[in-house]
């Protein structure tokens, strides 16, 4: 990672993860010691805010180099708000880097420093399962059927060249955030992913994907439900007839 993208957050948005986030919070810090960390937990029932404030206080009265900050929210508002909401922290508070990871142990802190060490070269690091070197674990097939489609229909509707635009672990530079318009982004799971990256490549980011190692969370339960898998379906078809009506107008434009 270059010399000016020092101060890096990592925002994990939680709900019922109180098994998991103690496991993702010492990884960190163990492959990524210096970043700081923001939870973003939409009033978890089983505790993980109450939790995640524990552990922050502990760190800092043990002195640790990096802080852990938690954002309450009220109520379970999907996970593309809360990242949002993380986006927002971050800016306002001047960081260089804001990542993106889940709570459940399916992003591994090691490939981490991969993933900053790639935005020398970009604005967006995507940490990908479906390119070379890439790996899924414990994953059933039906699983892997469903993400790989949902990514080949996205690179048709919206005719960009990438292998895993729906994952959830990835690296931004803040500059790129900036200059995106966050406020109108209502899609929240897979979809807010998607939106992200097509926001990114709209904006002319250089956008990178380095392999991750995916594994299926062991503790505590998946939030993917059918509406989330809707939701993805609806907006990128609705994007990718958007797009492609653009382009057919200009090239009617361009003939004339
Ligand atoms: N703050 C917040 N966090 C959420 C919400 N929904 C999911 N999360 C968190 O977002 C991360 C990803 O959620 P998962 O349930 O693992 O969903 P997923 O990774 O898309 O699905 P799986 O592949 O089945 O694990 C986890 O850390 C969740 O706790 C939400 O509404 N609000
Ligand atoms: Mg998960």
């Amino acid at each position: 990672m270059s010399d000016s993208l020092t101060r890096v957050l990592v925002v994990v948005p939680t709900y019922d993860e109180r098994e998991n986030l103690p496991i993702a919070l010492d990884r960190l810090r163990e492959h990524v010691p210096t970043a700081d960390v923001l939870v973003v937990d939409d009033g978890s029932p089983d505790g993980t805010g109450e939790l995640a404030e524990k552990i922050a206080e502990s760190e800092s009265a043990a002195g640790s180099p990096r802080s852990i900050s938690v954002l309450h929210r009220t109520g379970k508002q999907g996970l593309g708000t809360a990242y949002v909401a993380g986006f927002g922290w971050a800016l306002e508070r001047g960081y260089d880097v804001v990542v993106e990871m889940d709570a459940d142990g399916s992003h591994r802190a090691q490939d981490l420093p991969l993933l900053l060490a790639a935005l020398d070269r970009a604005d967006l690091v995507l940490g990908s399962r479906w390119v070379r070197g890439g790996k899924v674990v414990n994953w059933p097939l039906h699983r892997e059927v469903l993400s790989r489609g949902a990514n080949l229909y996205t690179r048709i509707m919206l005719g960009i060249p990438l292998g895993d635009a729906t994952g959830g672990f990835r690296a931004y530079r803040a500059d790129l955030l900036r200059g995106l318009t966050l406020g109108d982004v209502a899609s929240q799971g897979y979809c807010f992913q998607i939106d992200m990256a097509w926001r990114a490549v709209r904006a002319g980011a250089r956008v990178v994907e380095v392999p991750i190692t995916f594994v299926e969370r062991e503790l505590g339960e998946s939030k993917m439900s059918r509406d989330i898998i809707v939701e993805a379906l609806v907006n990128v078809t609705r994007w990718g007839m958007h797009e492609r009506s653009r382009q057919v107008a200009g090239a009617f434009r361009r003939s004339r």
